[in-house]
């Protein structure tokens, strides 16, 4: 049987949302903050754990790659993950299981398409934190395997057009491989919209007072986005992608949602928002689409 993507969500990684959640895999401790997104990750936890899938396959902009996308390419990674702006809040300590025949099988599908791909066989890389914060937010028990796959910062190489259009080509090979694959797989884009951030942090990091959007236009921008989400004009938001991406600093930079929107085929159905809200002044949102609504848009 054909394989296929069950459901894809706009996913972000601040990691002061596992700060707060106080997970045993996390060092620091947290008296809370972030509710609002964090209850919407639980929602989306809550859904996923109805769906029948095999791996989630995750793309993340800090896994920086500048020779092309990788993609990990062995069994298992265990370590502790420091973050490198924020060691006070995330010392976590992760063990991951990779679904490497599916990781193979994209990279393959990607570099028969005329991309320059490349397997992460390193036993000691360290697996980075969007992987990590994303991945734990959806499921803190690491149930499925995972494929992460990297950045390839053309964004800044080139410009965020030219990202655009690789990204296109790299969401379609990991259709067809999916396709192909027999598997059922969640697919994860690992990204905050909106990313102008203050460069200090207040003395009790989960102080919600001092929470709020950097700039009203950086807000106006990322309402933008979210709307045309939730109104299914996905082909329409990949359009302003690059002026969003340059005018609100955003990690769309890296090209996680632009990869996702086109595996999903640009959906024209209604995303389901879990939540939005604000990390250090970063816009993040946690949006769900789930292909089953397109079925039911088509059926009469
Ligand atoms: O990586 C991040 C991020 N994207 C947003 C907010 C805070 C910290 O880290
Ligand atoms: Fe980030």
């Amino acid at each position: 049987m054909d394989g296929e993507i069950v459901l894809g969500a706009l996913a972000p990684h601040p990691p002061h949302l596992v700060y707060a959640e106080n997970p045993p895999q996390n060092e620091p401790n947290a008296e809370c903050g972030w509710e609002g997104l964090r209850w919407g990750y639980h929602r989306l936890a809550k859904k996923l754990r109805t769906i029948d899938y095999d791996a989630i396959v995750i793309f993340s902009p800090h896994w920086q790659t500048y020779i092309g996308t990788h993609f990990l390419g062995l069994p298992h990674f265990e370590s502790t993950s420091v973050d490198p702006v924020f060691p006070n809040l995330f010392r976590y300590s992760y063990s991951i299981d990779v679904d490497v025949d599916l990781a193979e099988a994209m990279a393959k599908e990607a570099s028969d398409a005329g991309m320059v791909t490349q397997m992460m066989q390193n036993p000691d890389f360290r697996i980075d934190y969007g992987t990590i914060v994303s991945c734990h937010m959806v499921d803190p028990t690491w149930s499925k395997p995972i494929v992460t796959i990297s950045s390839q910062r053309s964004t800044h190489y080139y410009s965020a057009e030219v990202m655009g259009e690789q990204m296109h080509e790299l969401g379609q090979a990991c259709k067809r491989a999916i396709k192909a694959s027999g598997k059922k797989v969640v697919l994860l884009s690992s990204n905050s919209l909106s990313h102008r951030h203050f460069v200090t942090e207040s003395d009790v990091p989960e102080d919600m007072s001092k929470e709020h959007i950097y700039n009203h236009s950086q807000y106006l921008w990322d309402m933008r986005m979210v709307e045309l989400m939730r109104e299914g004009r996905t082909r329409e938001m990949v359009q302003l992608m690059p002026e969003f991406t340059e005018q609100s600093i955003a990690e769309t930079d890296a090209g996680g949602l632009s990869w996702l929107m086109s595996a999903l085929d640009y959906p024209d159905y209604e995303a389901d928002v879990h939540a939005y809200g604000t990390v250090i002044g970063t816009g993040n949102a946690i949006v769900e689409w789930d292909p089953r609504h397109a079925k039911l848009q088509v059926s009469p």
